[in-house]
C-alpha cells in the first residue's frame, strides 16, 4: 500500500515539474485580471459591425486600430468595411486621436489587399502604419477612449463582417484597455 502513495507522489511531483517547466516557456505569467461588475458582450458574426461603428462613431478622444486584414473597396457602394474605414476618417475630421496600423508582410508574402485601406487612410490625413516586418501580425484589435477594446476575429474586410462566421469580445474597462494601449504603442512606436 505504501509503495503506491510512494508511486503516486512521485507522479503528483513530475506532473507540477512538468507543469511549471511548460509555464516558464511560455515566459512571464501574468495574474488573471479580475474585473469587478465587468461589462462584456460577446458580439457574434454581423453582430460586431453595429457595435464597433457606433462606438467610433461616439469616440471622442483616440481611436487605436491594428489589424490583419483591412479591406478597402471604393467601387461597392455596400461594404460595412467600407464603413468602418470611413468612420475612422469622420473620427479624424472632428478632432479625435485616430492611429491606425495595419499588416502588411507575411511569411507568405505580402498583403497587397490591405494597400487600398492604407492609402485612403493617409489620403484623409489619417496616422497609419503599414507593420512590414517579417512577423505575421494576426491582431483583429480596437481600442476607444483608454476605455473599450474589442478583440476576436473579426478582419475589416466585407467578409469577415458580413459573410464570415467569426466571434469577438467588446470589453468596456480602463485596465485592460490601459494594458492592451501599451501594446498598441510599443507596436507603434517599433514601426517606421
Ligand atoms: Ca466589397
Ligand atoms: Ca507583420
Amino acid at each position: 500500500m505504501r509503495r503506491y502513495v510512494l508511486l503516486a507522489l512521485m507522479a503528483i511531483s513530475l506532473l507540477v515539474a512538468s507543469a511549471a517547466s511548460i509555464l516558464s516557456m511560455l515566459g512571464e505569467i501574468k495574474a488573471p485580471y479580475i474585473i469587478e461588475g465587468a461589462e462584456l458582450e460577446d458580439l457574434e458574426d454581423r453582430e460586431y459591425y453595429r457595435a464597433v461603428i457606433e462606438d467610433i462613431n461616439g469616440a471622442e478622444k483616440e481611436v487605436l486600430v491594428a489589424m490583419y486584414l483591412m479591406v478597402y473597396d471604393p467601387d461597392d457602394p455596400e461594404d460595412w468595411a467600407n464603413d468602418l474605414i470611413r468612420a475612422l476618417v469622420k473620427a479624424h475630421e472632428r478632432g479625435v486621436a485616430v492611429k491606425v496600423i495595419i499588416e502588411y508582410r507575411t511569411y507568405r508574402g505580402t498583403l497587397e489587399v490591405n494597400l487600398e485601406a492604407f492609402k485612403y487612410l493617409r489620403e484623409h490625413g489619417v496616422e497609419v502604419k503599414l507593420d512590414n516586418d517579417t512577423e505575421t501580425d494576426h491582431y483583429k484589435l480596437v481600442i476607444i477612449d483608454e476605455r473599450i477594446v474589442y478583440v476576436g476575429s473579426h478582419n475589416w474586410s466585407e467578409a469577415g463582417l458580413y459573410y464570415n462566421r467569426e466571434t469577438s469580445i467588446r470589453v468596456v474597462d480602463a485596465g485592460i484597455a490601459r494594458e492592451l494601449r501599451e501594446y498598441f504603442y510599443d507596436l507603434w512606436e517599433s514601426l517606421a
